[in-house]
């Protein structure tokens, strides 16, 4: 195949791909999981990826390889569906790059070139995840982990690092002003911006960490007051979700992306994580807090809302499903966007009245097997009738 021709195929591969048309699988009553991956790799723009010079490229080779889009960001603006997502390179930095779609479930387009980060302190190696919050301040917020080698590694370790909580902010998802990155008493990494200020300050949704991977000592999902973003400092921080023997979220929890305002409370998506033979296991779970009090947990279901399935379960890192973005529409949808080991994006639609019943109306867990029992006993015996 010449030149033109391979490039005429890889533009209507690649067009096919993007007007991929997406339809729900999956309805458990709580949300529609759909069929095909909604940002990939293969969606990055052809430009990013090839040289179309043929003179410099007489192959027409990838001079530019993209490994992974996943772990994105997502707003809603202007009737328009915006993910932030993490493109990961070959070369396994990632970096920002806004998608964009009309329709939510399909349609997602990167923009022409990836978000140009403006760097605040040391530079980073890496940055990843970012939540996206529209405060009621007027800005969109987003807070992302930026990655560095840990300085005080000894010398031959070359895999220890340090994460603290990067923060920009913005009005247009174009122009980036960026503010100093979070100072903690800990590495912190899924750190959430609340989109309402709480007795007058900024809150955040921490995740205190040991170490790098190991949350340690760090309980689990954290709250803390902050005076500005503009240089937040977190001083007092306390655990409002907690880690716990033999759950879903026994290794380490994150809070996902910023919580959904209800008329019954907040409702908040999280990632649970748990160590099992293959390595660690994610999954993603609910909670709700109170409206006057976003930090007081009011309703956790058991267990999971979502885990791995199918090809789900396979790719960079295996066994992962990880969300830091939903959207909450004006006629209640909530479109859960959530990524597949680390590797594409999918989305779950469901509401915000199926969401608040199925965290007020599932039962929490028990923390033994025999609760488990006993309340599995109560719906059988609600749908057989006691014998
Ligand atoms: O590889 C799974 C996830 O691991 C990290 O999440 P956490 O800090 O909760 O362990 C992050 O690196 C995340 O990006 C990744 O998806």
């Amino acid at each position: 195949m010449d030149y033109k021709e391979r490039e005429h195929l890889l533009r209507v591969r690649h067009e096919e791909l993007l007007k991929r048309i997406n339809v729900p699988v999956e309805d458990n009553g709580i949300y529609e999981r759909y069929m095909f991956p909604v940002v990939t790799a293969a969606h990055a723009p052809l430009e990013w990826r090839y040289d179309f010079d043929p003179v410099a490229n007489p192959y027409l080779m990838e001079r530019f390889g993209i490994h992974a889009a996943f772990n994105a960001g997502a707003i809603k603006l202007c009737s328009r569906y915006y993910l932030v997502v993490r493109v990961e390179g070959a070369d396994r930095k990632s970096f920002f790059a806004v998608a964009e779609s009309t329709h939510g479930t399909h349609g997602f387009r990167f923009w022409d070139r990836p978000i140009t980060m403006p760097e605040w302190g040391e530079p980073a190696t890496n940055v990843y995840d970012m939540r996206l919050t529209a405060h009621e301040d007027g800005w969109i917020y987003g807070i992302f982990c930026v990655e560095r080698k840990d300085p005080d590694a000894p010398e031959g370790d070359l895999s220890s690092a340090v994460a603290a909580a990067g923060v920009v902010r913005t009005k247009d998802l174009r122009s980036w002003e960026r503010l100093p990155d979070i100072q903690a008493g800990s590495q912190q990494r899924n750190v959430v911006l609340h989109p309402e200020f709480v007795d007058g300050k900024y809150a955040l949704y921490t995740r205190p960490q040991d170490g790098f991977i190991d949350a340690g000592s760090g309980g689990g999902i954290g709250w803390a007051l902050v005076d500005t973003m503009d240089g937040a400092v977190i001083r007092d921080e306390k655990i409002i979700n907690t880690r716990r023997y033999h759950t879903i979220k026994e290794s380490k929890n994150g809070e996902g992306p910023a919580p959904i305002k209800t008329e019954k409370g907040w409702l908040h998506l999280a990632h649970g994580v748990r160590g099992c033979a293959s390595g660690l296991r994610y999954v993603l779970y609910m909670y709700m807090t109170a409206l006057d009090d976003p930090s007081r947990v009011i309703a956790e279901p058991a267990g999971f809302f979502m885990a791995p399935e199918g090809e789900e379960y396979v790719g960079d890192v295996m066994n992962v499903l990880f969300s830091n973005g939903w959207i909450a529409d004006e006629d209640g949808t909530v479109y859960i966007y959530y990524a597949s080991s680390d590797t594409r994006m999918h989305v779950a639609v469901s509401s915000v009245d199926k969401l608040v019943d199925y965290c007020l109306n599932t039962a929490p867990d028990g923390f033994r097997t025999g609760l488990t029992v006993e309340r599995l006993n109560k719906l059988i015996d609600k749908n057989l009738g006691s014998k």
